[in-house]
């Protein structure tokens, strides 16, 4: 059993969220996604327009994702790859660099960005 585990916010789910999403679950039999909560979203200074119930509700309803957990700081990432056995941390590749020193616990692997869309944008437009 391959678990891969991914971070973040995932406010108004859109295809750049689900590329991540499918693209990390091929990497393994099991996906882990930490989800920011309201409280932690708050310390990222990203005000996510859904709540992180409405957020982990939509999560669970994808076929890619098997687990939702919550993100509540920054430092827990390790302690979450030795409780859950993760093989592989998986981000888009926004975050390129950040996440290296998890390679003594687990492989680290970043993915290329879906291009033209994102959170913000579908927000601005909405106003
Ligand atoms: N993403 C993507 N393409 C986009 C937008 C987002 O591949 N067009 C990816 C991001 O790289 C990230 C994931 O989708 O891996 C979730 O994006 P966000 O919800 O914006 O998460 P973020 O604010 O980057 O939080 O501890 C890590 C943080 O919680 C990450």
């Amino acid at each position: 059993m391959k678990t891969i585990i991914t971070y973040g916010t995932y406010d108004v789910l859109h295809i750049g969220h689900i590329n991540l999403l499918q693209r990390a679950r091929a990497l393994g039999d099991k996906l882990i996604v930490a989800l920011s909560t309201d409280e932690f979203n708050l310390g990222k200074h990203k005000s996510a327009l859904l709540t992180y119930e409405n957020r982990k509700a939509v999560l669970e309803a994808i076929r890619y994702v098997d687990l939702v957990i919550p993100e509540e700081n920054w430092e827990q990432k390790i302690t979450d790859i030795q409780k859950y056995n993760i093989d592989a941390f998986v981000m888009g590749d926004d975050w390129e660099g950040k996440f290296d020193f998890l390679e003594a616990y687990c492989s680290v692997i970043y993915l290329p960005r879906t291009d033209g869309i994102s959170s913000t944008m579908i927000r601005n437009d909405l106003k």
